[in-house]
């Protein structure tokens, strides 16, 4: 039998999984850009966990835009609307996480200071928008934290969203690497099942908006990367990654999410 492939690189989504973003960041933005465009529309915390399974902030607001409110606008009208107020959520989410309003995950930052010691590779595989996971980096963790990722996939470079594995798949290209020698961690069933999809085993941390999706493809489930899930005392460290990369078997890599046409 080959010998199993080494861990080389770590692949982060961002929503959810880098920090917590949702509730006090991206569902705040929205609310801006509708008041601010006069719309009567506002999300709770209840209705956005609901439109989360809408992965995009655009779809999510096309979604709600013919769903919620039966919006009668022609296609090009809505178009043009939702660009207008996605430029607009964009510009409130980045000032809200510049002035500090979202932290990372507990274990985020000591995880990637290590892997960057040991010489692991970094990357980014998200479905947001790219100046929202520049300015979460440059946030939390410094202005030069962009340049330590090697690959970022974002809304700018894949447009197709997950669950689909598309973005996955990109970023394995651009580190010219196979997807057995990555790991990704994702919080939600969408991210899991994406990853997973593209043949990357999935180390997930649920957030309490994903907590109940379905989650069984990930080779681990956890808390967050500071409670080991043998021992809580104990943080997760690389060499538990490696041990999970080893034991789990490779996901079957798959043309399209299952359940997808
Ligand atoms: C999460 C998403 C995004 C964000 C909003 O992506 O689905 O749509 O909720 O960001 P991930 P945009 O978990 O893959 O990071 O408004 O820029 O889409
Ligand atoms: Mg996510």
């Amino acid at each position: 039998m080959a010998d199993p492939v080494p861990l080389q690189a770590l692949i982060f989504d961002v929503d959810g999984t880098l920090a917590d973003t949702e509730r006090d960041g991206h569902r705040v933005a929205f609310n801006a850009a509708f008041a601010e465009h006069g719309l009567d529309w506002h999300w709770d915390e209840a209705l956005y966990g609901e439109l989360l399974q809408v992965a995009g902030g655009v779809e999510r607001m096309a979604h709600y835009a013919q769903r919620h409110r039966g919006l009668g606008l022609a296609d090009d009208d809505l178009a043009a609307l939702l660009k207008r107020l996605h430029a607009s959520k964009t510009r409130h989410y980045v000032q809200r996480v510049a002035a500090g309003a979202v932290r990372l995950r507990p274990g985020v930052e000591r995880l990637i200071r290590e892997a960057r010691r040991e010489g692991l590779r970094l990357a980014i595989a998200t479905t947001t928008t790219r100046d929202n996971v520049i300015a979460l980096l440059q946030a939390t963790l410094g202005t030069d934290a962009p340049g330590w990722f090697d690959v970022m996939g974002t809304a700018q470079e894949v447009t197709v969203k997950k669950p689909d594995p598309a973005v996955y798949r990109w970023v394995l290209e651009r580190l010219r690497l196979p997807a057995d020698a990555a790991l990704a961690f994702e919080d939600s069933g969408h991210g899991v099942t994406a990853a997973t999809c593209a043949g990357v085993r999935c180390v997930v941390t649920p957030t309490a908006y994903s907590a109940g999706d379905d989650l069984g493809a990930a080779a681990v489930r956890l808390a967050d990367l500071d409670h080991h899930p043998d021992d809580p005392a104990r943080t997760v460290t690389l060499d538990d990654l490696r041990r999970w990369h080893a034991a789990a078997p490779c996901p079957l890599a798959r043309v399209a999410p299952p359940g997808s046409a």
